[in-house]
């Protein structure tokens, strides 16, 4: 198979037939395609992923459809995200080595990447719902977000490259506009494809809809994701996007990368830890999860804390964009000056990324992409006051996200809102 043929979707029948030749592929996983063993295992909302294994090793074969997986043909999706996540992934890997998986191969035409098979490593979301205690995560997806979002921005690349790269990914136009709808506008209106656990939420989404204070605020915060090209994100980097083991951790999926704010990524994340732990009172028939509940408060302050100490070693170390350039600051011996435009720069991340959580929060209970933080509840009385306890959080966050001065601050409120019993 050449990137010269027509696009043509794989399946698990048609894998071995199509890929025996490809040199990459081969190399990793033996040439006999008899001894081939492929499965589908793609999860997610928008993509085929195969598990190939074969004598001498596995890979994972990635291909875009042309249409959203999870809504089926009737929702067209162009096949260039595929691009945008081989390029996303090559970025990643150069600004943060180890973080993400090997790549074999890219074909554009056929819109697949051949990367490497991550074992025994699971999602994360996954982990966190079976109430698994991982270690590394906090440090090493802090190290992530600060070395990516640090290193793709004018703070540290030449700004005629930054340029190049920010006009390339400005065509990754289809997805972003999936985030912009499902994330910033559709939670807060009768939208065609949301859905939330009905009658139980009934009111509060009513409310929600109806809360012009909190409207107004997702749309600030919508402007400032469409407005502010910053970084190279990654766009969509949630607990579902994270592979871990008890001690590695691997990003994926950045096929959502384009050039926005750096609170993006940092928001999007911690809410999705805040969802968990939201969510644990749901997983609990087993026995009290609240070590887990403070493990994942302990996970956001680490997380938020490493992202701070490394973006802030990088500013001291590798500030060499045309931003808050040197010659202003310590090239004249003054380096608080440099100092005081760091807290700035932090500031402004800190009271964003709070923003962007809430919405994040809010959009996974009320859009059309939910989490199985939430949705593997199955008691539907017992999830609605789990998302709800969310919603509130989400809603605070959103709205007084300027007035909110530490991540303790936020965990206390999670904390309170966790023990109030009534939704
Ligand atoms: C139609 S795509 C829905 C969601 O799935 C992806 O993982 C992104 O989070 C997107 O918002
Ligand atoms: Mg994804």
């Amino acid at each position: 198979m050449t990137g010269k043929s027509p696009f043509e979707a794989l399946s698990v029948e048609t894998l071995a037939g199509r890929l025996g030749a490809n040199e990459p592929l081969c190399s990793q996983i033996g040439k006999d395609t008899s001894q081939w063993k492929v499965r589908e295992v793609g999860d997610g909302n928008l993509n085929l992923v195969f598990i190939v294994e074969g004598a001498e090793g596995a890979a994972v074969v990635k291909q875009a459809l042309p249409y959203v997986r999870l809504v089926g043909d009737s929702w067209p999706l162009p096949l260039k995200r595929s691009f945008f996540e081989y390029h996303a992934l090559t970025r990643q890997q150069a600004r943060a080595p180890g973080s993400v998986p090997d790549i074999y191969h890219f074909d554009e035409g056929q819109a697949l990447i051949i990367m490497e098979y991550l074992s025994p490593h699971i999602i994360l979301r996954r982990a966190l719902i079976e109430g698994r205690q991982l270690p590394n995560i906090a440090t090493d997806i802090g190290l992530f977000m600060a070395r990516t979002l640090f290193r793709g921005s004018d703070l540290h690349m030449a700004t005629k490259d930054r340029k190049a790269d920010l006009a390339l990914f400005a065509d990754n136009v289809e997805l972003c506009d999936i985030t912009e709808n499902l994330v910033f506008s559709d939670p807060y209106f009768d939208a065609k494809m949301n859905r939330h656990t009905s009658p139980q939420l009934d009111g509060i989404v009513a409310e929600l809809r109806a809360d012009r204070d909190l409207k107004v605020e997702a749309q600030r915060m919508k402007h400032i994701f469409a407005a502010n090209a910053e970084t190279l994100l990654h766009g969509d980097l949630h607990s579902g996007s994270i592979m871990v083991t008890d001690t590695e951790t691997r990003m994926i999926d950045p096929e959502f990368a384009f050039y926005g704010p750096i609170a993006f990524d940092v928001g999007m994340l911690l809410a999705n830890f805040w969802m968990a732990f939201f969510s644990q009172r749901g997983h609990e028939q087993d026995g009290s999860r609240d070590a887990m509940r403070d493990y994942l408060l302990g996970v956001t302050v680490e997380t938020w804390s490493v992202f701070r100490a490394e973006f802030s070693h990088l500013w001291r170390t590798e500030r060499t964009g045309m931003l808050y350039q040197k010659s202003l600051f310590e090239d004249q011996d003054d380096r608080l000056g440099a100092e005081q435009a760091l807290d700035h720069v932090l500031q402004s991340i800190w009271t964003d990324l709070l923003g962007f959580a809430g919405v994040e929060v809010h959009r996974r209970i009320l859009g059309l992409a939910h989490n199985a933080d939430f949705e593997t509840i199955a008691d539907p009385d017992l999830r609605a006051r789990c998302e709800a306890k969310a919603l509130k959080f989400g809603r605070h966050l959103a709205v007084n996200r300027r007035h909110i001065h530490s991540i303790d601050e936020v965990n206390r409120l999670a904390a309170l809102i966790e023990r109030e019993s009534r939704i």
